[in-house]
C-alpha cells in the first residue's frame, strides 16, 4: 500500500488560490484544505504524488477521494461535487498507475478507490444532553457512500476501501451501500475495510474491541480487513496481532508515522517504522502493509525492502461458532453451554416496561436493561410491538440511548418485532452484530427469502420462528419440517452463514388444564434434538417464561419450571433462551418435592401432574426469590457515592446525593469543587490510562451535568443572600476550533467555570477563528478559550493567535485540549501573540487559571510567570533537544557496562544488618535520593514533558536538582 497523501499535500504550502483553480475561483466559501477538490484543479500534483509512491514500491494506490463524500464536502459548500471527484480522482490514480505500469512492465499495480469515515458518527451523539440525538443516519450514510462508490468505479477503481473507521455503524452503512452501487452496476470489486484504534484502550472511538469490530463486517467477506491512522507501528502492534489472530480474511496495516509530536509532526523515521513493520510481517501478522499520515515515498520503499522476503500471514480458519458483538464480542463457543438473553425490555412481556416506554421515561428503562446485563444477560432483547407506540421510532429511541450506556452496549442486542419495518430501523442503529427476532415462512417464501436477504446485507443473526403458511407448528413433526424447510432455503437459495441462523421451535405454555397442550414441553425438547441433526450448525432459542403462562403470579412455581426445562432441553442441545436473567432458580436447588412434581409437568409424565402441580402451590403462594443488585455503594458515605457515580456514569440517585451533600456543605460550590471535581479526576485519570474509554466518559459527562443543574439554583440564592450582586466574575468565549468537532472536555470546563460564576459564552465547535474574535469583542469577553482533541487544531490555534494580535485584541488566550502541550504553546502560540497566551492542563484547573486571568495585578503575575516558562521551553529547544534516534541492537550491545571486578572489587560492609541512625543529618542524605518520583510528584516533569528523556538532561537536571534541594532544605527546617 502506499503512503499518506495529506502530508504529501501539505508540504506544497498550496495557497487558497491553488485550490480553488480557475474554476473554483468565484466559489462562496473557502477551499483550502479540501484536499480532494485537488483532483480538479491540480491533478498534475496528485497524479506526481501517485507517481512517488509507484516509484517506491506500492502496489495500490489510494485515491484522493478521503473527504469526498457528500456529507464531508457540506464543510465547503461542494456536496454537488461528490461524485465526480471520486471519479476524477479514480482517474487520475488510474492515469498514474496505467503510465508506470506501460514504463515498468511485469508486476501488476492496483488503483484502490479510498472512503473515508466522513465527519459524523452513526452511533455517537454530538450533544452531551440528549443521548438519543444523531447528527447523520444510516440512510444518510448509505446513501452517500453509494455515491461516492459509483464515481469510484466509474473512474476504473480496481478496489475499494473503507478506511480510518472509528465508528463502525458508519462503516456497515458504507458497505451497504457499496453493495447497492455493486448491484446497480451487476458488477463488484474487491473491498477492504480499515479500522482505526484511538488510543491504549484498544477501542475505536465508538468503543469497539478490535474483535467486536470484525464480527460487526465479516458478513461482508471484505478481501481484507486491517488498521489504519491513529496510532503509529508501535502501539498498534497489540491491537493487529489481535485481527490477525481472528480475521479469516487477509490483514492489512497501515500505520502513521508514530505518534504526532508536540507539534503535530510525525518523527519515525523510514528505518523505524520499516523495522518495526518488517518484524510483524516476519512475525506473521500481515498480508498487505504499507502507511497512513506521515508516511512519504521513502518510508514506503523502506517498508517494501523490509517486508519483502516474509511470508504472508496464513489465514486461519475459525471454528463456525455464531460470532456476534456489541461493544464486545461474543462467540457462542460450546464451551458457554447456554446464553441468557435478557427478556425484561420487552414492552409485551413486562407491564412496567410498557409504562415507561408509553410515559417516555427512557432513563428509567435503561435501567431495566442494565439490569438485565448486571443480572447475566449476555444478550437482551428488546420488543417495542405495542398498538399505541410508534415502534420503529421506540426502537431507534431505545436503541440508540442503549448506544450510550457502555454497560448495557457491552452486549450484543436482539431485535424483537413481528413487524418488518421495526426490525430494520433496529438493524439501522446496532454497531455491533446483533439478532433479528425473528422472520418466519408465515407469509410463504418470497417475502421470507427477502428479508433473509436483507438481515444478511445489514450484518445480524437471525431467529426463524417454526410457522408457515398454515400457522405455528404446535406438533413434533411440524417443528422439524417447518424449521428444515426454512434451513434449506437459507443455505441452498439465500447463502446464509448456517451459524447465524437460530431456530425457535416455539415455547408454548404448559398445564393450561387442556390435555393438547400437556405434550408441549416435551415436543420442544425432542424438537430440539431433531432440528440440530437435520441442520447441522444451525442453534436453537426459545422465550422460556412463555412455558409457565399458566402460574402467572406465582414466581416460585414459575422459576421452578423454567429451570426443570432448561435443564432438559440444555441437555438435548438448546443454546439459549430469551429469560428473566435475574430469575434463575438453580435446578438443584429447587425443594424436591416441588422439583418432582414440576418435572412431571414439564415431561408429561402422568395425567395428573397439573392437577398435583396445581396443588402444590398452594403452599408456594407469595413472592419469588429476592433479586439480588450490587447496590453496596449506596451504603458509602456522600462524597463516595457521588465521585461511584460520576465514574460509572449511573445517574439514577445523581440529584438526591448532590442535594445531600449540599445540605452538609457550607456553600454550595463546595460540592462541585469537592466531591464532584474528584470524581470527574478519577474518570480523567482512568481514560488516560486506557481503563475507560469514549463513551463511558460521555455518560460521565452526563451525570456531571444533572448534579451541577442541582446546585446552579442554591449557588445563585447564596451569592444574592451574600448581596453578591456581582453577576459575573468575568465573560469568557470559548470554542473548538476549525476542523475538529470534538468538545466533551470544553463542555465540562463551560460547566465548571458557570458553576464558578464566570458568563459563559460557548461558539460550540469547528469555530472559524474570525467568528471567535468577533463574539469575543462584541460580548466585551475578558478571555479567550480554544479548544481541540485532533493535531490540526494545533495549527488552527496558532492562526487564532496570530489574527488576535493582527486585531490588536487585549485578552489572556487559554488553550486547552488533548493534543495541545507547553511545547507547542512556547514554540508555536505564544509567539504570535504577546497578551498572554495559557496553556491549561485538564478541566480541573481552568477555575483557578481563568481567576487569576480575570485580575489585572494577577493576570500581570501570571503572565509573567508562564511566559517565563515557555521562554526556558523555547531556549532548550533552540539548544536542540532532538531526540537521538536509538543505536541498532548490537551497537547498544558493544556499549554495554562493562565492570572490572577485579579492579574494582565490591566493598565489604563493615557491620552487615540493619541499622539506625539517630540524629543522622538529613540533608546528608540528599545526595542520594533518586529525585525522579518527587519531580512527577510535583509536577516539574508533568508540566517539562522532555525532562527526563532530554539529552541536554544535565543542565535542566542540575536547575531543577537545585531548586528540589532547596525545597527539601525549607521541608527540614520547618521540621514537616
Ligand atoms: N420466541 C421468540 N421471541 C419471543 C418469544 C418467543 N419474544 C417474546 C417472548 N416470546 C419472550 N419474552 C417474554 C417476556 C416476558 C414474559 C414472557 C416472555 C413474561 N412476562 C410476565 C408475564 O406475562 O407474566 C410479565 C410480568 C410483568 O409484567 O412483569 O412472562 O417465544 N423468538
Amino acid at each position: 500500500l502506499d503512503g499518506a497523501m495529506g502530508t504529501m499535500i501539505q508540504e506544497h504550502s498550496l495557497d487558497e488560490a491553488a485550490f480553488r483553480g480557475n474554476r473554483f475561483a468565484d466559489h462562496g466559501q473557502a477551499l483550502k484544505g479540501n484536499n480532494d477538490i485537488l483532483s480538479l484543479t491540480q491533478p498534475d500534483l496528485i497524479r506526481e504524488i501517485h507517481r512517488g509512491f509507484l516509484a517506491a514500491g506500492a502496489d495500490l494506490i489510494e485515491t484522493n477521494t478521503f473527504n469526498a463524500t457528500t456529507i464531508s464536502q457540506a464543510d465547503y459548500g461542494t456536496t454537488q461535487l461528490a461524485r465526480e471527484l471520486n471519479r476524477e480522482a479514480a482517474r487520475v490514480a488510474r492515469a498514474a498507475v496505467d503510465e508506470y505500469m506501460a514504463e515498468h512492465p511485469g508486476r501488476e499495480r492496483y488503483v484502490l478507490g479510498a472512503l473515508g469515515p466522513t465527519n459524523r458518527t452513526a452511533s455517537l451523539s454530538p450533544d452531551v444532553n440528549r443521548p438519543e440525538y444523531r447528527n447523520i443516519t444510516f440512510a444518510e450514510l448509505r446513501d452517500a457512500y453509494a455515491e461516492a462508490a459509483a464515481g469510484l468505479l466509474e473512474g476504473g477503481a480496481d478496489l475499494l476501501v473503507v478506511e480510518t473507521v472509528f465508528d463502525t455503524l458508519n462503516c456497515k452503512a458504507a458497505l451497504f451501500g457499496i453493495e447497492q452501487t455493486f448491484d446497480a452496476f451487476a458488477y463488484r470489486v474487491p473491498v477492504m475495510v480499515s479500522g482505526t484504534i484511538i488510543d491504549a484502550s484498544g477501542r475505536t472511538l465508538s468503543g469497539q474491541t478490535v474483535e467486536a469490530f470484525w464480527h460487526s463486517i465479516r458478513h461482508t467477506r471484505p478481501f481484507a480487513v486491517g488498521l489504519n491512522c491513529a496510532l503509529g507501528a508501535a502501539e498498534i502492534r497489540p491491537w493487529i496481532k489481535e485481527l490477525a489472530r481472528v480475521a479469516d480474511c487477509p490483514v492489512s496495516l497501515y500505520p502513521n508515522a508514530g505518534l504526532p509530536n508536540e507539534l503535530g509532526e510525525y518523527d519515525d523515521t523510514p528505518d523505524q517504522m520499516a523495522s518495526l513493520l518488517g518484524e510483524f510481517a516476519a512475525d506473521g501478522l500481515l498480508n498487505l502493509v504499507g502507511g497512513c499520515c506521515g508516511t512519504r515515498p521513502e518510508h514506503i520503499a523502506a517498508i517494501a525492502e523490509a517486508t519483502r522476503e516474509a511470508a504472508p500471514r496464513t489465514i486461519p480458519t475459525p471454528e463456525p461458532f455464531c460470532r456476534l458483538s456489541g461493544l464486545e464480542p461474543l462467540t457462542l463457543t460450546p464451551d458457554l453451554n447456554f446464553v441468557n438473553i435478557g427478556e425484561r425490555t420487552n414492552v409485551t412481556g413486562s407491564a412496567i416496561f410498557r409504562r415507561l416506554i408509553q410515559n417516555d421515561d427512557y432513563p428509567a428503562a435503561l435501567d431495566v436493561a442494565r439490569q438485565q446485563v448486571e443480572n447475566g444477560a449476555q444478550i437482551i432483547d428488546v420488543n417495542m410491538d405495542e398498538g399505541l407506540l410508534d415502534g420503529p421510532e421506540a426502537m431507534r429511541t431505545f436503541l440508540k440511548l442503549i448506544a450510550s450506556e457502555p454497560d448495557i452496549a457491552r452486549v450484543p442486542v436482539m431485535i424483537d418485532s413481528s413487524r418488518w419495518e421495526v426490525l430494520e430501523a433496529g438493524l439501522q442503529c446496532l454497531q455491533g452484530k446483533g439478532v433479528v427476532n425473528s422472520i418466519s415462512l408465515k407469509e410463504g417464501e418470497e417475502a421470507f427469502i427477502e428479508q433473509a436477504r436483507q438481515v444478511l446485507r445489514y450484518g445480524a443473526a437471525v431467529i426463524v420462528m417454526a410457522f408457515d403458511e398454515k400457522g405455528q407448528a404446535d406438533t413434533l413433526e411440524r417443528r422439524v419440517a417447518v424449521c428444515k424447510r426454512a434451513w434449506d432455503i437459507l443455505t441452498e437459495t439465500v447463502g446464509f452463514p448456517p451459524e447465524d441462523i437460530i431456530f425457535d421451535p416455539n415455547i408454548f405454555a404448559i398445564a393450561t388444564g387442556i390435555p393438547e397442550h400437556d405434550n408441549y414441553g416435551v415436543d420442544f425438547i425432542e424438537a430440539t434434538q431433531q432440528i440440530k441433526q437435520a441442520c447441522p450448525g444451525a442453534l436453537i432459542s426459545g422465550g422460556l417464561s412463555n412455558i409457565s403462562f399458566s402460574f402467572r403470579g406465582q414466581d416460585r412455581i414459575r422459576e421452578a419450571i423454567h429451570s426443570v426445562f432448561l435443564y432438559h432441553a440444555i441437555k438435548a442441545g438448546l443454546d439459549m433462551a430469551i429469560v428473566n436473567a435475574g430469575q434463575l432458580e438453580i435446578y438443584d436447588e429447587i425443594d424436591p418435592r416441588l422439583r418432582d412434581a414440576v418435572e412431571d409437568v414439564v415431561l408429561n409424565r402422568t395425567s395428573a401432574a397439573t392437577e398435583q402441580l396445581l396443588e402444590l402451590a398452594q403452599d408456594y403462594q407469595g413472592a419469588g426469590r429476592q433479586q439480588e443488585s450490587d447496590e453496596k455503594w449506596r451504603e458509602l458515605p456522600v462524597h463516595d457515592r457521588l465521585v461511584h457515580a460520576l465514574v460509572k456514569g449511573i445517574n439514577s440517585h445523581v440529584e438526591a446525593d448532590t442535594e445531600e451533600a449540599r445540605q452538609q456543605s457550607k456553600r454550595a460550590l463546595d460540592v462541585i469543587e469537592g466531591p464532584l471535581m474528584d470524581g470527574m479526576n478519577v474518570v480523567g485519570d482512568l481514560f488516560g490510562d486506557g481503563k475507560m474509554f469514549l463513551p463511558q466518559v460521555v455518560k460521565s459527562a452526563r451525570v456531571m451535568k444533572q448534579a451541577v443543574a442541582v446546585l446552579i439554583p442554591h449557588i445563585e440564592d447564596e451569592k444574592r443572600q451574600s448581596g453578591d450582586t456581582a453577576s459575573s466574575q468575568g465573560h469568557i468565549v470559548m470554542a473548538t476550533v476549525k476542523g475538529d468537532v470534538h468538545d466533551i472536555g470544553k463542555n465540562i470546563v463551560g460547566v465548571v467555570l458557570r458553576c464558578n460564576n464566570f458568563e459563559v459564552t460557548d461558539l460550540g465547535v469547528m469555530v472559524p477563528g474570525e467568528t471567535i474574535i468577533e463574539r469575543a469583542k462584541e460580548v466585551n469577553a475578558d478571555i479567550i478559550g480554544l479548544s481541540g482533541l485532533i493535531t490540526p487544531s494545533l495549527e488552527e490555534m496558532r492562526q487564532v493567535a496570530a489574527e488576535m494580535k493582527r486585531q490588536k485584541l487585549d485578552l489572556p488566550l487559554m488553550i486547552g485540549g488533548a493534543t495541545t502541550s507547553p511545547v507547542h504553546t512556547a514554540l508555536r502560540i505564544e509567539p504570535e501573540y504577546e497578551r498572554g497566551v495559557f496553556w491549561v492542563k485538564d478541566a480541573s484547573r481552568a477555575v483557578g487559571v481563568a481567576r487569576k486571568l480575570i485580575g489585572a495585578d494577577s493576570r500581570r503575575q501570571l503572565h509573567a510567570e508562564v511566559s517565563g516558562e515557555y521562554q526556558k521551553l523555547r531556549e532548550r529547544r533552540a539548544r536542540g533537544s532532538k531526540r537521538t534516534p536509538p543505536v541498532p541492537i548490537e551497537a547498544a550491545r558493544d556499549n554495554r557496562l562493562q565492570i572490572d571486578w577485579q579492579a574494582q572489587p565490591p566493598a565489604i560492609p563493615k557491620q552487615p544488618g540493619l541499622h539506625v541512625l539517630e540524629d543522622y543529618p538529613l540533608d546528608r542524605l540528599v545526595d542520594y535520593i533518586d529525585w525522579t518520583p518527587f519531580f512527577q510528584t510535583w509536577e516539574l516533569a508533568g508540566r517539562f514533558p522532555d525532562i527526563l528523556e532530554d539529552p541536554v538532561v544535565g543542565e535542566t537536571a542540575t536547575s531543577l536538582y537545585r531548586d528540589a534541594r532547596d525545597m527539601l532544605d525549607r521541608i527540614v527546617q520547618e521540621k514537616w
